[in-house]
């Protein structure tokens, strides 16, 4: 009978014990013991021992085979408890794809090496399971929108104007123009509710960001959702249970990974909306009681951040804050104008992880606010149509999906959420 094809996985989950099987995969580790040869071998579903005894026709390609040669290989499954996992093949046809050359990822295990040699490091378990999750989570953001009824739209990467501020703009030649890469496509997405309402989109979006810290690139991947008629304690509200949903379902659908990647497991179960939700005033008072040296005015760095994270232990909310340290197209509190309509959500250890708002929606306030920034009037003319043609009361926000995953899965880098990180110093591979 010829061996059917499968997937590792499904060696142990179908128990085939005593069938013949045939899989395709990468040598993962290989030892010899006494007249056998102990292949490990990885295909993107799990890892599997394979063993090769010196009498069977597999010995010499066994013999020859390298760490990280592909292969494909046929035996019969037995179950064997020193196995990892109880099952391994007993080998008899072995077929060398492609013979790897000496794996340069042996003994030196220093991040920084990892990084430059990221192509090769995918293949680590570590990197597998992470980028598992991260496609997961990110169908838990569509699968959540969509249920809210908010339509996925494709904003543009090359933009005339900065969202964020001039100081983090990369700057391109487009034909004879200067252009920049999109920071956010908030503004796009304000355009798109006067028709659709209710709008999200996940795209990368791009910094020049100087600072070397755990929870910076240079390019990452934004969420970011716009509604129509709706305030900011409204969005604050879709984005607690826009966070509470991911790391139920994350906790429930990649119980594995999560598992094997020594995740705290319970800190996801155990968030609850709402939210703690504290103003910008009680977040300067409690760090002044604790010793910092901030003054109201000023903005809260990563120190303070984590800080006041450290209070909760669980993601919360701070909002209300002064006009000068929050963008331009913030909505002011009518009775306080020395404050806008800003919120960020915190967790602990990385600090911000969402920005959102209300968006001013008067077209002679916003061009206070422009004006204010130094800003020119004439490059933001489409944006101060939307307050011309049928203006109303919205907000939305943004989410680093890097941040949000660092947290989850308690990465001690943004880095190593994303599988080809951009920072100031890393663009290769
Ligand atoms: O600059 S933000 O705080 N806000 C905005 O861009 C708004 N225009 C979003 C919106 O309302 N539509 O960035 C939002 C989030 C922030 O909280 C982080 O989680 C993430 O985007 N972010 C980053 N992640 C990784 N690296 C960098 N450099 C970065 N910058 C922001």
């Amino acid at each position: 009978m010829p061996a059917s094809l499968v997937q590792i996985q499904q060696i142990f989950d179908k128990k085939l014990e005593g069938k013949k099987v045939k899989i395709r995969g990468w040598v993962y580790r290989k030892r010899e013991i006494k007249y056998t040869i102990f292949l490990l071998i990885r295909d993107s579903t799990g890892v599997i021992q394979c063993t090769v005894k010196k009498d069977s026709s597999a010995w010499e390609m066994a013999d020859k085979v390298t760490i990280e040669s592909s292969v494909i290989l046929s035996g019969m499954v037995k179950s064997d408890k020193r196995a990892p996992g109880g099952y391994e093949i007993a080998v008899d046809q072995l077929t060398i794809v492609g013979l790897a050359e000496t794996f340069p990822i042996t003994k030196d295990y220093s991040e920084d090496f990892l990084r430059d040699v990221r192509h090769l490091w995918l293949r680590s378990r570590r990197m597998t399971l992470i980028m598992r999750v991260r496609s997961e989570v990110l169908k838990f953001i569509h699968d959540f929108f969509r249920r809210r009824g908010y339509v996925e739209v494709s904003p543009p990467m090359f933009i005339s104007s900065a969202c964020e501020g001039g100081a983090t703009l990369f700057g391109l030649k487009y034909f004879d123009k200067e252009l920049y890469l999109t920071q956010s496509a908030q503004l796009h997405l304000e355009a798109l509710i006067y028709s659709l309402e209710k709008v999200y989109c996940v795209a990368p979006s791009f910094r020049a960001e100087k600072s070397r810290t755990i929870r910076h690139l240079a390019e990452f991947w934004h969420v970011e959702a716009e509604a129509a008629f709706t305030t900011m304690e409204d969005m604050m509200k879709l984005e607690e249970d826009l966070v509470a949903y991911i790391c139920h379902q994350t906790a429930k659908k990649c119980k594995k990974e999560l598992e094997i990647l020594n995740t705290n497991i319970e800190k996801l179960l155990k968030v609850k909306t709402p939210f703690p939700r504290i103003t910008y005033n009680e977040a300067i008072e409690r760090l002044q009681n604790k010793g910092f040296k901030i003054e109201w005015g000023e903005d809260l760095g990563y120190d303070e951040e984590k800080a006041l994270a450290e209070d909760f232990g669980h993601p919360f909310f701070i909002y209300a804050y002064p006009r000068k340290i929050k963008a331009f197209y913030c909505k002011t509190y009518r009775d306080n104008p020395e404050l806008v309509m800003s919120e960020d959500m915190l967790v602990p250890r990385i600090g911000e992880i969402i920005t959102g708002g209300a968006r001013e929606d008067n077209k002679e306030e916003l061009i206070k606010r422009l004006k204010e920034f130094g800003l020119r009037q004439e490059d933001y003319e489409w944006y101060i149509d939307l307050r011309r043609y049928g203006t109303v009361p919205h907000a939305g926000f943004g989410l680093g999906v890097e941040r949000l995953l660092a947290w989850i899965l308690d990465l001690e880098n943004v880095i190593d959420a994303v599988p080809f990180p951009r920072t100031i110093r890393r663009y290769y591979p």
